[in-house]
């Protein structure tokens, strides 16, 4: 049987290589034709590389010893006929565990060591240096093997507690919640950091990433984590016990980690299986479930129905054993459904709306184009016909018009350079008020402002000042965006007036969106400035990496911003060069039409012909390109899977929204 997200994935990935087979066909007319401008095929890159490779993240977040990673291995990986991931009672997960696919990277288990923590390095700039990873191969082959590899994510050695104190281990204001210490007055610390699985496993393949976690509540959790790879997940499955309710533990870490927003939020009351007793009838054993389900509910706040009550071992031990009544017990599947029927159809959604928005733009683009020609085409077809008839004299007359007037049309280059060099000036102001740079100098405000000490209430003030003043870099950018706009407007409509071009500025780009992606930014972080946070803050290297993870969010918002608005102007100046090349190539043609005919009788006729064949030519690409286009659309807005199974739209609504 196979499981139900993988299905749903299944699905998803197969709607993904039909899009982009789509989108490849259209990029390849084009290109073949010579219609590919460069904005255009930048554009179709990075679209056809975000539907083959965009990630998906989900992570599993909880107290130690609740079963995440046995969820893990019974959603993901009963197919390998044994429990792949380490799980077993006490602290078990060591470290975070990434698990993914990427083709360029050898497949194996890949391990950061602990020590790299006192390096200012963050794990996103270690990612880049495999020197410092270990690697271990996995053999495919062999699921024993590869399970005692992946042993090595629990390892863990003793230390001084000087030493697990430099490394964030130990903080004596806060003794409960250390390690235990041995005999001889050692502590136990991990031996890795990261860990990174890197599998050609058929979800994997899909550009499933999931997140395992340690128990969350421990010192000495990465702020890495907390900060850097939680708040980009695209789910988080918080995990209870159903055999010990929320404790206190729980409920800090659902109040410190997942109070904040994420695109979707699940939670499982695992181990419903511990709630059997053979005294109770299964009604009664079922009550106890409902009301279990219930209690959560309340302590955290949310609707009964987004908790879902389920056994990870009863459901691994099914999967493996094809036990249909005993994974019908383990209530997986019903988790399963809502987390992909949250997750996956919306990711669909966004992707086929980048994708239909770009293709039609693109179209629109073309067709604006093919109008040009189509008009270029009219007026020469006018003016052989009317030398019908007409004397050699009379051509010759057409041959020095022609001159005069391609001469006269030269005139606008003075023009396109002045408008150009204006259009350059405003482009490159609008860009540096977003560069990497501009970014650190505003972090490092904030830095100043702090003097270094990042008290916790003076931390979030000014935290939450650097956002309004980041805030107020995009809107700045909006507003020269909408200059440039009007610039271009204003000089197109004079072009086309004295020099015959029918340029047109596309509507104005919308950047002011991407305030939603700092705010995003702003509400992970804060959480992380306030006082219940402050021992993290205190903790060695923290200020360091939040400052390092800040800024490198934020860069790739900037990023984005910054490339919306390169990308929008390049599209405005390709139609500029566009249709100057097209005026060009068409007094060109015209002067040598008429060239031919001054020397040869009969000539008219034939470049008649020619001019008409064109002009089909052009009517053909364009009802092609319009069958090309109608294909992507259709098949990237064919319904979902839920379409199948109507009855599963409604768990739709499961995913938790909590914000
Ligand atoms: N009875 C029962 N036990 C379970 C269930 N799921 C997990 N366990 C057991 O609970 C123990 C902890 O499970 P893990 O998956 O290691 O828990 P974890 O949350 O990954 O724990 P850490 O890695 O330490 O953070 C293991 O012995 C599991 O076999 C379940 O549904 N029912
Ligand atoms: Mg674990």
């Amino acid at each position: 049987m196979m499981p139900t997200f993988a299905s749903h994935l299944d699905a998803l990935g197969q709607w993904r290589v039909a899009t982009d087979s789509k989108l490849a066909a259209l990029a390849r007319f084009a290109r073949e034709h010579d219609l590919l401008d460069d904005s255009s095929a930048e554009w179709f890159e990075a679209m056809r590389h975000r539907l083959s490779g965009e990630k998906l993240m989900v992570a599993f977040v909880a107290e130690f010893s609740r079963g995440k990673s046995e969820l893990i291995n019974a959603i993901f990986f009963s197919d390998k006929g044994r429990r792949m991931m380490p799980a077993s009672a006490g602290r078990t997960t060591m470290c975070p565990v990434e698990l993914g696919y990427d083709a360029e990277d050898p497949v194996g288990l890949t391990l950061l060591p602990i020590e790299t923590r006192l390096q200012a390095a963050s794990l996103s700039e270690l990612r880049t240096q495999p020197q410092v990873w270990t690697m271990i191969e996995l053999d495919l082959s062999n699921p024993e093997g590869m399970a005692a590899a992946l042993a090595e994510v629990m390892r863990t050695r003793l230390v001084s507690k000087e030493e697990a104190r430099k490394l964030g281990f130990w903080d004596d204001e806060r003794p409960d919640d250390n390690p235990p210490v041995t005999a001889d007055d050692q502590v136990e610390i991990p031996v890795w950091r990261h860990a990174r699985i890197n599998l050609p496993h058929p979800l994997l393949k899909r550009g499933l990433v999931v997140l395992d976690t340690p128990g969350l509540n421990a010192i000495g959790t990465e702020p890495e984590l907390t900060l850097g790879l939680l708040p980009q997940a695209h789910a988080t499955v918080f995990i209870l016990g159903a055999d010990t309710g929320v404790t206190k533990s729980d409920l800090s870490i659902w109040r410190d980690h997942l109070s904040g927003p994420a695109l979707a939020r699940y939670v499982a009351l695992n181990k419903i299986d511990s709630l059997a007793d053979p005294l109770s009838t299964p009604e009664q054993v079922q009550q106890t479930i409902t009301r279990q389900c219930e209690s959560v509910a309340q302590t955290l706040e949310i609707p009964t129905e987004h908790v879902f009550p389920i056994s990870a071992r009863q459901a691994l031990a099914a999967r493996l054993n094809g036990d249909a009544q005993g994974l019908a017990n383990s209530r997986l599947e019903a988790f399963e459904t809502a987390l992909s029927e949250g997750l996956l159809p919306k990711r669909r959604e966004n992707l086929a709306h980048a994708s239909v928005d770009g293709a039609r733009q693109f179209q629109g683009q073309l067709n604006r184009r093919f109008a040009e020609m189509r008009r270029l085409y009219a007026d020469q077809l006018l003016e052989l016909r009317g030398l019908r008839g007409k004397s050699s004299g009379k051509v010759q007359l057409m041959l020095q018009r022609v001159q005069a007037e391609a001469a006269e049309f030269e005139q606008c280059t003075a023009r396109l350079a002045a408008m150009r060099s204006v259009h350059a000036r405003m482009l490159k102001d609008a860009l540096a008020e977003l560069s990497a740079d501009r970014v650190r100098q505003e972090v490092d405000v904030l830095q100043q402002v702090l003097g270094g000490s990042w008290l916790p209430l003076g931390a979030k003030k000014a935290f939450v000042e650097l956002c309004a003043r980041l805030r107020g870099l995009i809107e700045q950018a909006q507003q020269r965006s909408e200059e440039i706009h009007s610039m271009l407007v204003a000089s197109f409509a004079k072009l086309n007036a004295e020099f015959g071009f029918s340029l047109v500025a596309d509507v104005p780009l919308d950047v002011r969106k991407y305030a939603d992606d700092l705010n995003l930014i702003e509400r992970n972080y804060v959480q992380y400035l306030g006082l219940s946070q402050a021992f993290r803050l205190a903790q060695p290297g923290f200020q360091e990496q939040f400052r390092r993870m800040l800024i490198s969010r934020l860069r790739v918002v900037f990023e984005t911003v910054s490339n919306d608005i390169e990308l929008w102007n390049k599209t405005a100046s390709a139609q500029v060069d566009g249709q100057l090349r097209e005026r060009r190539r068409n007094f060109k043609r015209r002067y040598e039409s008429l060239d031919r005919i001054q020397s040869a009788s009969g000539e008219l006729d034939v470049r008649l012909q020619e001019v008409q064949a064109q002009d089909e030519r052009v009517l053909q690409l364009q009802t092609r390109l319009g069958t090309l286009v109608d294909e992507l659309v259709k098949v990237a807005e064919l319904p979902a899977v839920e379409a199948e199974h109507p009855g599963l739209t409604a768990m739709k609504a499961i995913s938790l929204d909590l914000t």
